[in-house]
């Protein structure tokens, strides 16, 4: 299979539970990460198009599944951020509910890409996810963004400190640093995720076509 073109990717649709989710088959990557950490900016970075998902000084932008098509087979998807707590109780719940949905569910879900804002890495949720990762043999790769904000020895100490807390999670989980503000790291996250699109295709889960 020949190496997806990100900037080629285009916007399919923004799902408010995952019933409205195309069939399960094929291979997604999704953005997963604390609100504000920059997801949005990452996706729109890779895919080299300011538009595709919407940024925002505002934390909470993102509170459907918003997914990209690469190509037939292949999609990215823009998670829900975790944690903001400047939402009414309900709808945390809701977005909590179709997370957790799609994290446990989703088939073709084939990696995560786990945004930190490089200063408040490593969060309870952030450690939570991970675990449950672990448990269910899911690949992570962590993206220290916002790198821009620090001066190289502190991204270099909090790049050592993350590496050392992962280095317990076997080869499953990888991390980097990265600015999406500068494009920091791009080149490392694309080579990561060619490989990831490489992999052979998951069929129909067919719980979802019944
Ligand atoms: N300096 C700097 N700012 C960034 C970077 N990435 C994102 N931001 C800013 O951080 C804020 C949040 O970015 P988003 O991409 O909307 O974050 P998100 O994780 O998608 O947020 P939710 O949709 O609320 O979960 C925006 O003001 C961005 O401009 C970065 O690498 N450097
Ligand atoms: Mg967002």
């Amino acid at each position: 299979m020949t190496n997806p073109n990100y900037k080629k990717a285009t916007f399919l649709l923004s799902a408010a539970k995952l019933s409205q989710l195309p069939s399960d088959k094929g291979i997604e990557v999704a953005f997963v990460g604390r609100s504000n950490a920059g997801k949005s900016s990452v996706l729109n970075q890779l895919t080299n198009n300011s538009k595709l998902a919407r940024v925002s000084k505002t934390p909470g932008r993102t509170q459907h599944i918003n997914l990209f098509v690469l190509d037939d087979n292949r999609r990215l998807v823009d998670l829900p951020g975790y944690g903001f707590a400047q939402v009414p109780n309900e709808v945390k719940i809701q977005w909590q509910k179709t997370l957790d949905a799609y994290l446990q569910q989703r088939e073709c879900l084939t990696g995560l890409v786990l945004v930190m804002d490089i200063r408040h890495p490593l969060t309870e949720f952030d450690r939570n996810l991970l675990a449950w990762a672990e448990e269910c043999g899911l690949t992570v790769h962590i993206l220290l963004n916002k790198a821009d904000k620090l001066a190289f020895g502190a991204m270099k100490k909090t790049l050592l400190e993350v590496t050392k807390f992962i280095s317990e999670y076997n080869n499953q989980v990888t991390c980097q640093v990265f600015s999406a503000l500068k494009s920091t790291g791009i080149k490392e996250l694309r080579e990561l995720l060619d490989n990831w699109f490489a992999q052979p295709l998951v069929q129909n889960n067919p719980d979802q076509d019944e």
